[in-house]
């Protein structure tokens, strides 16, 4: 006799592939804070060439805010606290936030 029970588990198990949701560091603009010292700052803590650093720099200048980088969140924080430190340090209120990327 064919065995032909079907075996319907009432537990599905989901598949765990949920990866951490990341983040985005943003540069904002201000009136006060040098544009070399802005690309100095970006070369520095986010290791980019000066031209890409510049380009970051001018975009924030230009629009209010940049986009950095999106990474996970430790180091997002981190790294922002390490760049908006850096301005501080030396008397400007250069500023790198975080968000979550949508
Ligand atoms: N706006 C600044 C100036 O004209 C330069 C600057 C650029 C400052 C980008 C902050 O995120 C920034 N000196």
């Amino acid at each position: 006799m064919a065995d032909d029970t079907v075996i319907d588990p009432k537990t599905k198990s989901k598949p765990k592939l949920e990866r951490p949701k990341l983040y985005k560091v943003i540069l904002l603009n201000d009136d006060y804070t040098p544009r070399e010292f802005v690309t100095v700052v970006l070369k520095a803590v986010y290791r980019m060439s000066e031209e890409a650093g510049h380009r970051v720099m001018m975009t924030a200048h230009r629009f209010g805010s940049a986009v950095v980088v999106v990474c996970e969140r430790d180091i997002a924080e981190t790294k922002a606290k390490e760049a908006t430190d850096l301005g501080k340090e030396a008397g400007f209120p250069l500023m790198f936030t975080t968000e979550p990327e949508e």
